[in-house]
């Protein structure tokens, strides 16, 4: 089954391409530098932070989560958005509830393989679209759209979904991401045209 979340534009604005968005139908790769190597045999995924139970699972165990398909939309900040792409994952709230998170956290840090941070209030995050994905489009993701792990956020700019995530760190206080802390918008949404900050 899969669960369509393209309509969810409907709360954020009146037209499904947010303004000043081109619609692509090539799905472009786009990275702040290369992409990495990683290692089925020793990665790893970890909850840590204002969390009950730190988490560590490798990647068969992230695997046999509960997971989903879902079909959304993909925004770049920089001008391009893809429609009906099909990703299977890992809802964001499963995790949090494994994890348990402590009442005083309030902002979230996601970590990839790369370097790459990006951040968000916990309250966006709680969200059944905000998917740690696994599959696109019915194949394995591939290592340049952020295999074996990456993060949507199709409410917000794709640069809050981090490629190759390993880390999820729940935080008391908030803190800025990667382009973040270069300008870009902390709240990222699309259909406000909050590029930069
Ligand atoms: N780890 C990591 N995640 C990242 C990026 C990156 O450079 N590193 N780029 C972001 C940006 S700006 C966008 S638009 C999307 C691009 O995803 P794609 O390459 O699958 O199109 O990933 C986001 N996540
Ligand atoms: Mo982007």
């Amino acid at each position: 089954m899969v669960v369509d979340q393209t309509d969810l534009y409907e709360e954020f604005g009146d037209e499904r391409l947010p303004p000043g968005q081109r619609k692509t139908e090539k799905f472009p790769v786009l990275s702040k530098g290369e992409t990495p190597d990683w290692n089925p045999a020793t990665w790893t995924f970890e909850v840590w932070g204002a969390v009950d139970t730190r988490l560590s699972l490798d990647f068969e165990e992230f695997r046999s989560l509960p997971a989903e398909t879902q079909r959304q939309d993909f925004h770049c900040v920089t001008g391009w958005s893809t429609f009906d792409r099909e990703f299977t994952g890992v809802p964001f709230p499963e995790l949090a509830e494994r994890a348990g998170v402590d009442d005083d956290a309030v902002h979230v840090m996601f970590h990839a393989l790369d370097g790459y941070t990006t951040d968000l209030p916990l309250s966006t995050c709680m969200r059944p679209e905000v998917l740690f994905a696994y599959e696109l489009d019915g194949e394995v993701l591939s290592d340049d759209h952020g295999g074996p792990l990456r993060v949507v956020t199709p409410h917000k700019y794709a640069y809050k979904g981090a490629k190759w995530v390993t880390g999820v760190e729940f935080l008391t206080e908030p803190e800025r991401g990667y382009w973040e802390k270069r300008g870009y918008s902390r709240t990222a949404d699309p259909w406000a045209e909050e590029r930069y900050s």
